[in-house]
């Protein structure tokens, strides 16, 4: 059974973020991208440590370039006839279409001795299964296959350094027709079919040859050791077979000294990509190496633009995921990164902000579906140092703002500096499709690993004018609630009865038992001037701590107040109040106390019941409390019968 699994991060560089990726052959089939690359591991004892170790293949797929979906594993060592099993060579692979079966080509160590050779592997899809062949490509000795289907109706193969044979249609098989030549290797002569198509060029161990066809002209495009470490390299020609002219670099060799590179380049879309690798999350160990990705542009005249290799890769990303601003696309002076755990790089980095107006940007970030949303960033620094997320520039609108603050009433301020937080903040201004974000420090230095845009959850909405129902179970949902007044508490266990009666029986405001308060209407608490708001809930249960974020700076340690208008055609006799609530609660029908929710309460249907009620006819007015100290706040409210049964037939009104 094939594996499937989406690899969570998105777009940027490396591209694979859970295991080695080298030496990235990337295909167009069926409008999605497959990348075929050699899956470095970490050599078993009893393998050479310091050399490439590989024993299977996985195919991955995209269809933007930013997300990309791992098929599982398709060829292994354990099950190719040819191949020695311990040989952990399954080296650089390719894999093309034709007459209605995809071949995948792979080099590896056969069983009966001798270096390289180069078999085949044949599946009905690109993501397999592939059914490998019984026996390697004769006349194929060496590394690194790489077929073009050519506009001449051909199907060529090259591989190792630069060599190219023409295949039979069966595509498993060289031509007959192939010119041979004898080579020298030290002392030995050997035959080989086909022709060095870099013979006369800069070739010095080249290796890992991708030819493609673009306007009438080939393309051989190569790794060589220009001086001590692999370039990207490439020639031109008419032919397939050459003779090739060289015509420069595509890349140059990597800055931090990563030995090889190896490359595919596709049209994708309309836009070219250049695929290769990296040794990114392998630091201090080039053999096991990263996939990435970079534009590619061509000149009017065919040549090639050399390509500079980037922490972000290409693609757009969602702000519905994470932003990973260490791989970003420009940076003020002195930002750097780091990894998060250098035992397990495959966590990723961090980018450290070192002063006050440095920035960092990451660019094509798509806000599409977002609109009532909020941010969420993962940082590090100092309690109180602030930072703004803005658009197109470290001048830009604010989109976000977001500060490091201990939260919790009453505690003491908190040193955070070595402690990842993620920080929310509401959006106030929402960018329109795709743009570029910048992270700005706004205080003394901040470290950021990610930011991430959601929609918020509705929870409620202004109530409307219509009279509402209970709902199907016969909860009230439509309600008048004041903003959070503050009463700090560090703990829900000082929720003892006489606390809540001194705490609920305080008037806090003028008109709390005796007036109906109406929408928008403002109150003055002490120091806090607080504005009633009619709600429709979404849900059974009404989310005062949701209410809170939304509506104050303080979402803990809170008492809310709470009314509602409960119509009635005829007067209902023997109903019970049932409330479930957390934390604490405490109701009032008609001025009467009906219920205490008292102690550290979750909230519960029904939790608690009141003794039997009556329900005037025309207006009833129900007045709750709720009060919370760490925790989550809310309530779920309803009337049940005689019987048992929801009371149903009231109506609920805000004024
Ligand atoms: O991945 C093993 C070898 O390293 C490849 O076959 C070469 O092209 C080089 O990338």
């Amino acid at each position: 059974m094939l594996l499937l699994s989406a690899i969570g991060a998105t777009a940027q560089n490396p591209i694979i973020r859970d295991q080695f990726t080298a030496d990235p052959t990337a295909r167009v089939f069926n409008n999605k991208v497959y990348l075929y690359p050699s899956h470095d591991i970490n050599p078993p004892v009893g393998q050479r440590q310091d050399w490439f170790c590989m024993e299977d293949y996985h195919v991955f797929s995209s269809e933007d370039l930013t997300e990309w979906t791992d098929h599982g594993m398709i060829v292994t060592q354990n099950k190719v006839p040819w191949v020695r099993p311990d040989s952990y060579s399954m080296w650089a692979p390719d894999c093309v279409y034709r007459n209605g079966k995809y071949y995948f080509y792979f080099p590896s160590a056969p069983a009966q001795g001798g270096g390289f050779a180069v078999g085949v592997a044949i599946a009905d899809n690109p993501e397999g299964p592939f059914i490998p062949e019984p026996e390697p490509i004769k006349g194929i000795n060496g590394i690194d296959p790489c077929v073009l289907l050519a506009s001449d109706g051909n199907a060529y193969i090259f591989w190792g350094a630069g060599r190219c044979a023409k295949l039979k249609d069966n595509m498993k098989e060289l031509a007959d027709d192939n010119p041979k030549e004898i080579v020298k290797w030290g002392n030995r002569e050997m035959e080989m079919v086909g022709v060095n198509c870099l013979k006369d060029l800069p070739n010095r161990q080249a290796e890992g040859p991708f030819a493609f066809e673009y306007n009438g002209n080939y393309y051989l495009t190569y790794p060589y050791v220009r001086e001590n470490t692999e370039v990207l390299a490439y020639a031109m020609s008419k032919n397939p077979m050459g003779p090739y002219e060289y015509k420069g670099l595509i890349m140059a060799e990597h800055a931090n000294g990563c030995w090889t590179n190896h490359h595919s380049i596709i049209n994708y879309k309309g836009q070219w990509y250049l695929f290769y690798h990296h040794n990114a999350y392998s630091p201090k160990d080039d053999k096991r190496r990263s996939a990435q990705i970079e534009k590619l542009y061509f000149n009017a005249d065919g040549t090639i633009q050399e390509v500079k290799p980037t922490l972000r890769g290409v693609g757009i990303s969602k702000a519905t995921k994470r932003i990973e601003f260490d791989r970003y696309s420009k940076a003020s002076k002195g930002v750097e990164i780091a990894y998060l755990d250098t035992l397990n790089t495959f966590e990723g980095w961090e980018a450290a902000l070192p002063s006050k107006g440095s920035w960092i940007s990451y660019n094509d970030v798509d806000f599409t579906g977002l609109d009532n949303s909020y941010m969420i960033a993962n940082v590090m620094a100092h309690e109180n140092t602030a930072f703004t997320i803005r658009e197109g520039s470290p001048k830009g609108k604010v989109i976000a703002q977001g500060k490091i603050v201990c939260k919790t009433e009453g505690a003491r301020p908190r040193d955070y500096s070595g402690r990842w937080m993620n920080v929310t903040a509401p959006v106030q201004y929402m960018p329109k499709g795709v743009v570029d974000l910048y992270f700005c420090c706004d205080g003394a230095a901040v470290h950021v690993d990610w930011v991430q845009f959601k929609n918020r959850e509705k929870y409620y909405s202004p109530a409307t004018a219509t009279a509402a129902k209970p709902d199907a179970d016969g909860f009230i949902r439509r309600w008048l609630v004041l903003e959070p007044i503050n009463k700090p508490n560090p703990t829900n266990t000082v929720f003892t009865d006489s606390y809540l009666r001194d705490a609920f029986g305080k008037e806090y405001f003028k008109g709390q038992f005796t007036t109906l308060p109406v929408d928008g209407q403002k109150v003055k608490v002490e120091k806090q001037t607080l504005k009633w708001h009619a709600l429709d809930s979404e849900k059974y249960n009404l989310k005062l701590f949701r209410f809170a974020e939304e509506k104050s700076e303080q979402v803990y340690g809170v008492l809310f107040w709470a009314v509602t208008i409960i119509d009635c055609e005829e007067e209902i006799k023997d109903v019970r109040l049932a409330v479930g609530s957390n934390s604490a609660s405490m109701w009032w029908l008609n001025g009467e106390e009906a219920l205490l929710l008292s102690g550290d309460r979750r909230m519960v249907k029904d939790d608690g019941m009141s003794p039997r009620l009556t329900l005037k006819k025309g207006r009833n007015i129900l007045r709750g409390a709720v009060i919370n100290g760490p925790g989550m706040s809310d309530f779920c409210v309803r009337f049940i019968d005689e019987k048992g049964q929801p009371v149903k037939n009231i109506s609920i009104n805000h004024k």
